[in-house]
């Protein structure tokens, strides 16, 4: 069913470009034409810098707002407005610690534990691994399923806090509920989602259960979820009837 709104809400990684890659340029012109009169929202686990070497400054300073580590730091018009903050406490340093020990997965690179606004992000191969790296890990993890592992262990150990697969090679942890549906909020009337982790234990999950469960109570907030594959994936839809 057509949602009539202008209200658009895009994850980044995986959905408009690569996991940590750049947006293709083909795909960035049709997109900044496409934002056009349009409420466009970002929201990512990644930190703005790195968004803004994905997606580039014009498309960033473009939306409505963007909603950074899962909505725990929020800009407009380029201007940080919101932040929670989410310091790195010792305990969980020693399990993600334990985590690097734990694990079987052998070719390591650095910055494993990566602290940003309101979010620690973790990654066992490493941030700094190269991309043919990120894509071996990426077909282990699907295989073996350590990040989901992880997630649950924290969930177990922290009752407070709560932990995601974002990309490739990472999880993302940060408070209980401060999760990607929060910006929900701060939105009002009926929105489009656009993802590519939207199965539980992805972290497009929370803003995909939001929605279905509000809609069980509030028939005013109409919604629609498009689970993609890829950019090239929401190319397809954005150019179809969404
Ligand atoms: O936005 C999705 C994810 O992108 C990156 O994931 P990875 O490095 O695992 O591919 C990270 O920035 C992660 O925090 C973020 O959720």
């Amino acid at each position: 069913m057509k949602i009539d709104t202008n209200n658009y809400v895009f994850d980044i990684d995986g959905t408009l470009t690569p996991s940590r890659g750049k947006i293709s340029e083909d795909f960035k012109h049709f997109f900044l034409e496409w934002m056009e009169g349009k409420n466009v929202y970002f929201v990512t686990g990644s930190d703005k810098n790195k968004t803004v070497e994905q997606i580039g400054e014009e498309i960033w300073n473009k939306a409505t707002r963007c909603y950074q580590s899962c909505g725990n730091a929020v800009y407009e018009k380029g201007k940080l407005i919101r932040q929670l903050d989410f310091p790195l406490s010792k305990k969980l340093d020693e399990l993600l610690r334990e985590f690097l020990l734990w694990s079987q997965w052998t070719e390591r690179y650095t910055t494993n534990i990566e602290p940003r606004i309101g979010l620690i992000n973790f990654s066992v191969i490493g941030r700094d691994c190269p991309q043919e790296a990120r894509d071996k890990y990426a077909k282990w993890d699907n295989k073996t399923k350590e990040r989901l592992a992880f997630c649950d262990i924290i969930h177990e150990k922290f009752p407070e806090l709560e932990a995601s697969v974002g990309g490739q090679i990472s999880i993302d942890i940060y408070l209980k509920g401060k999760n990607k549906s929060q910006i929900l909020k701060d939105i009002s009337g009926p929105v489009i989602f656009f993802g590519d982790k939207c199965k539980p234990g992805g972290n497009d999950f929370p803003i995909v259960d939001y929605l279905f469960h509000e809609g069980l109570t509030d028939y005013t907030r109409k919604y629609k979820v498009h689970e993609v594959t890829d950019y090239k994936d929401t190319w397809s839809v954005l150019t179809q009837d969404y």
